[in-house]
């Protein structure tokens, strides 16, 4: 009990504080909606926390471009908890916002607060993560990355770097897995786009899979703990960069050669894993782009304007390879 009367006492707070905050701005809303009817926006955008350098990298995407576009943006970081982003979600309904944005941390649970969001006349826009909800009018459109063709791109670099090997399912090419958050659309889409592809070739072998919570301290410790137990492992199919970074540090501290001795596939183009990639420690990254702040916010204006927007919004990514040059390639920003 005493929890959640905190629990509400913090999100009361952060509604005073937004009012407050918005107050004193509104009062340039109607100034400025006689100049831009697009200024003064207001935005309630839900962010799953800080997991990753990633998720910072969306972060500042989202909050750069709004301060650049005029929109007022009311933020919240759920701290990797769902109830926190319904919580914030409700107090933007109650603070009658233009248009709601959100990453949900998880593809399930939305039915309700979406409803809740539909009845009070406020357009929702889902990002980076997708939902999976009976009713697809509960919310507007989606904008991000393509999770299930991110796992088709790592499996297809598999295919490449093996070709012409002698393996048969008999003498297979042994696959460690390491997923991202249970539940979430990445982690569910880029097992799904891989094992499409895999499943294909019996003598690729998925031998072990395991979630690490998108983590790097949870790369490490799954790795250590699957090196203590397999001694054969061909390849490691991570889904994002910070676990990936946590399983190099386990590997090197055993002696082992990656991107060597073990190819590693990884998912995100964080500037670390681009350095490793050039340090021949992991043979290929596939980019997840975290940089839809822009695109966020000329959504954004279309729904507060009442304008409809396409269902599915896939940003353009990229898959870099060893051999590859990257000599010219832009420092990533994250
Ligand atoms: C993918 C995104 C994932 C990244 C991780 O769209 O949701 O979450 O791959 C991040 O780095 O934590």
């Amino acid at each position: 009990m005493e929890k959640n009367r905190l629990s509400n006492f913090r999100c009361f707070l952060f509604l005073l504080c937004a009012a407050a905050l918005m107050a004193c701005q509104k009062t340039g809303k109607e100034e400025d909606s006689e100049t831009d009817g697009d200024k003064g926006i207001i935005l309630g955008f839900s962010q799953i926390g800080a997991e990753s350098a990633w998720r910072n990298c969306n972060s500042r995407s989202i909050q750069e471009a709004a301060a650049a576009a005029g929109i007022q943006l009311l933020f919240n970081n759920a701290e990797q908890k769902q109830e926190n982003q319904i919580k914030a979600i409700r107090s933007f309904i109650a603070y009658q916002v233009d248009v709601i944005a959100f990453v949900p941390i998880v593809a399930g649970g939305w039915n309700n607060v979406l409803q809740e969001a539909k009845d009070a006349g406020i357009p929702v826009l889902v990002t980076d993560r997708k939902i999976d909800i009976e009713d697809e009018n509960l919310y507007a459109g989606f904008i991000g990355t393509d999770s299930v063709q991110e796992g088709r791109d790592a499996a297809k670099f598999l295919l490449k770097k093996f070709e012409g090997r002698p393996a048969s399912p008999d003498n297979p090419i042994r696959i460690i897995e390491l997923s991202g958050t249970t539940g979430s659309s990445p982690a569910m889409g880029r097992a799904q786009g891989f094992r499409e592809i895999i499943d294909q070739y019996p003598q690729f072998q998925i031998i072990y899979s395991e979630s690490g919570d998108f983590l790097r301290s949870k790369g490490y410790e799954l790795m250590r703990s699957v090196l203590s137990s397999l001694d054969e492992i061909d390849v490691i199919f991570s889904h994002n960069d910070g676990m990936t970074l946590g399983v190099l540090d386990a590997i090197k501290e055993k002696g082992i050669n990656p991107g060597t001795d073990i190819v590693i596939v990884t998912i995100d183009a964080e500037q670390a894993a681009i350095d490793a990639l050039k340090r021949g420690e992991v043979n290929c990254v596939v980019e997840c782009n975290p940089k839809t702040g822009p695109e966020i916010m000329q959504l954004a204006r279309k729904l507060a304007r009442g304008d409809t927007i396409d269902r599915f919004i896939h940003v353009e990514e990229v898959v870099f390879s060893e051999g590859d040059d990257l000599s010219g390639l832009a420092p990533r920003g994250y």
